[in-house]
């Protein structure tokens, strides 16, 4: 084994054993090396010249230039396991199959910025990706250098160029490099999970998966989630989905007459506040208001303000909250649902079920398409649009961009041109992303003293907070100018804390106590949720609820019927409502009681209480945490069941034709003009086709200084 080592360690004996490889005689090891060596190289180059992954900092940069090693080891070691001729061959059959993976992917990434999964290999046309019809037009002659190397090596085998090893290497020496691979791809995965904490579990974006473990492992991850996924689908029965909507349908409750349809037909915008907390609405800094903007919308007459309404995610974060909030589902209780299943389940989403009131729909983010799988997930929502950041011109300089995207201001800003273009009424979803841990900033947009706890990630985030109410309030001005304010329904909630529990000191610090304890953490998972509408009945509403009201509560407003959905929450404005609010690991907040962390207090005084010593709270929390653990488990058997697609009892529903959307930019900008063209009610049409985006005023600092157009 040592002389082995040597041998391969000493650059000299190297070049020799390189040269009879490509002259004369090439012992089988020599020749593995070399293949290890091009698919490593062809994989590296092709990381760095057709995909984006996103890579930051020297250890990103390591791991990718490790990551395509490991599996090149495992693969092409299998060749040492055998003699003469067939070795080479399985080695160069090796080579061939991650070259296939990788062109495939170029191909595919260049069109989709995603990376090729098995569930869409196997269903392509159902996710409407259309593979195979505009191959001919994305592929560029320089892709097929991927395969260069390995019909060089074919010839040279061929023409006897590379004279055959008949005696090949002892068995043991083969292991030995198979389990050398084994050993770099954990030491790779060490690494990465140091980097990022969650990356299998919460699986946040394929990109991430490949830039931190390579391509091949990626094949293997999708491999094993999509097994998974497909084991729970067979074994899931059309009478599952009977038992959970007779649960679903016993807890519903009526809506509320004198708001029941009061807001039909307008246009609603879901403005997603990112890593927003109940707690800043009139929170003060040195007597300044954090959030003026927002606080004058939440106190304004036509706003319903909720102040008892929680945040309910998982580790899907983000993802969690949009699962809610469009289709009043849970998350799931580990990763992202619209990660694992958003891309081939069945949806009673929102947009789908406003398409059927003669809603279009448009989801925008500054992040990249395939963040959470949104790419895939909203055309099973239903969305005809999705504006993400390759739809935002000035997402392209990094300096307009911080954290996961696009800065707010001008995020908002830019998506005006699209908004002009919609179709009224529509249903249009915009996702905040600038208050987002660690709530850094450029100087230039810092207008707001940071607080003073002394934990850093945790001062700036009344900052980042600052300025995106600065773009909200600047957004609203826009709605005023060009009509939109008065005819639109605007729902805005903050998706989940923006400091976590890990910051108690600097919790207790911002709400000027000296410590903080369960009960504490408990309120300060309230985010804020508000409906203002023209006209509506507002004021700051005391009821318990979380996001998976937010679907029930707002249709309701709408008017459109409900019967038979299935919705695990209710319309907050239903007075019938039993209020108890689930949390995603089991714990539940009711207006009297609530359990956190596996303690009981008394919601409104936050005294601890010991169930043995109090009856009344032992029945209460029976009947509550009994309505909580079957809510997830039913919800939970919903997603990983796939069991939407049972439901053909409502007949005046019609399932989502994924298909029928494409995100691409240059196909939905095509298609949004011919639509508003065949329906002429956008602001856009309107105004006779003249643009409004010029009475969008902002004081972004990127506008002036010429970093955005
Ligand atoms: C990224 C953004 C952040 O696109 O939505 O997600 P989060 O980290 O908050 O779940
Ligand atoms: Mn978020």
């Amino acid at each position: 084994m040592m002389s082995f080592l040597k041998q391969v360690l000493s650059p000299k004996q190297w070049w020799q054993q390189l040269k009879k490889t490509t002259d004369s005689s090439a012992p089988i090891v020599w020749f593995f090396i070399l293949n290890v060596i091009l698919v490593w190289v062809k994989t590296y180059v092709n990381y760095l010249m057709n995909f984006n992954l996103g890579v930051v900092g020297p250890i990103q940069q390591f791991l990718l230039i490790l990551n395509p090693i490991p599996t090149a080891i495992i693969l092409l070691s299998l060749a040492l396991y055998f003699r003469g001729a067939l070795s080479y061959w399985l080695a160069i059959v090796m080579n061939l199959i991650q070259s296939m993976w990788l062109f495939a992917n170029v191909l595919y990434y260049r069109e989709f910025s995603d990376f090729l999964s098995i569930g869409i290999i196997g269903s392509g046309s159902s996710t409407g990706n259309n593979l195979g019809k505009s191959i001919v037009a994305i592929i560029h002659l320089s892709d097929y250098l991927i395969f260069l190397d390995i019909i060089l090596l074919v010839l040279l085998l061929i023409f006897h160029q590379i004279k055959i090893d008949k005696k090949g290497i002892q068995k043991r020496y083969a292991v030995l490099t198979t389990l050398l691979g084994v050993v770099l791809m954990f030491v790779d995965y060490g690494i990465a999970s140091v980097d990022r904490s969650g990356l299998l579990t919460r699986s946040f974006d394929n990109n991430y998966i490949v830039k931190y473990l390579g391509l091949n492992e990626y094949v293997v991850f999708n491999a094993v989630q999509t097994y998974n996924q497909s084991n729970s689908r067979k074994q899931a029965k059309p009478a599952d989905l009977k038992k959970i909507q007779a649960f679903t349908a016993q807890n519903q409750t009526p809506a509320n007459v004198q708001y029941y349809g009061t807001q039909k037909g307008k246009n609603v915008f879901v403005i997603h506040l990112e890593s927003f907390q109940q707690f800043l609405i009139d929170y003060k800094v040195d007597g300044q208001e954090v959030t003026p903007n927002l606080n004058q919308f939440y106190h304004d007459q036509n706003t319903l303000s909720y102040d008892n309404f929680y945040n309910q995610v998982g580790q899907g974060k983000t993802s969690d909250a949009e699962m809610m909030q469009e289709n009043s589902l849970y998350g799931l209780a580990t990763g992202s649902a619209m990660v694992k299943y958003g891309t081939n389940n069945t949806f009673e989403a929102m947009p789908a079920v406003l398409a059927q009131q003669g809603y279009t729909s448009a989801a925008f983010h500054g992040d990249v398409g395939t963040f959470w799988n949104r790419n895939n997930t909203y055309k099973s929502f239903g969305y005809n649009y999705y504006f993400s950041k390759e739809f935002y011109p000035n997402a392209k300089k990094s300096s307009n961009n911080v954290g996961y995207g696009l800065k707010d201001k001008i995020f908002l800003k830019d998506s005006a041109q699209y908004i002009e273009q919609l179709p009224q009424p529509f249903y249009a979803k915009l996702i905040t992303v600038t208050n987002h841990y660690p709530y850094e900033l450029d100087k230039q947009n810092i207008s707001f003293p940071a607080t003073k706890t002394g934990d850093n990630t945790v001062d700036g985030y009344v900052q980042t907070a600052h300025y995106l109410d600065q773009a909200f309030g600047e957004f609203i001005d826009y709605m005023k100018k060009v009509g939109l304010y008065d005819n639109s329904v605007f729902v805005l909630y903050g998706d989940h804390y923006g400091i976590s529990e890990n910051h108690q000191p600097a919790i207790a610090q911002l709400l000027g106590k000296s410590s903080v304890n369960n009960y504490d953490l408990a309120q300060f998972q309230k985010v804020p949720f508000m409906i203002h509408a023209t006209g509506l009945a507002g004021g700051v509403n005391h009821t318990y609820g979380g996001e998976i009201d937010m679907m029930p509560t707002l249709l309701d407003l709408l008017g459109v019927p409900t019967t038979g959905m299935t919705m695990f929450g209710h319309d907050l404005l239903s007075t019938a409502d039993s209020q108890i609010v689930v949390f995603r690991d089991g714990d539940w907040v009711t207006p009297k009681y609530m359990k956190y962390r596996n303690q009981y207090f008394n919601t409104e005084t936050g005294e601890t209480l010991s169930l043995d010593q109090d009856p009344e709270l032992k029945a209460a929390a029976k009947k509550a945490q009994d309505y909580a653990d079957k809510s997830l488990s039913y919800s939970d058997k919903i997603i990983t069941g796939d069991l939407l697609r049972f439901d053909t009892s409502r007949s005046n529903f019609h399932a989502v034709n994924k298909k029928e959307f494409d995100y691409q930019k240059s196909a939905a900008l095509k298609i949004l003009k011919r639509n508003q063209e065949s329906n002429p009610s956008s602001v856009l049409a309107k105004n006779n086709g003249h643009s409004s985006t010029d009475d969008y005023t902002t004081d972004a600092p990127e506008y002036s200084n010429g970093n955005a157009k």
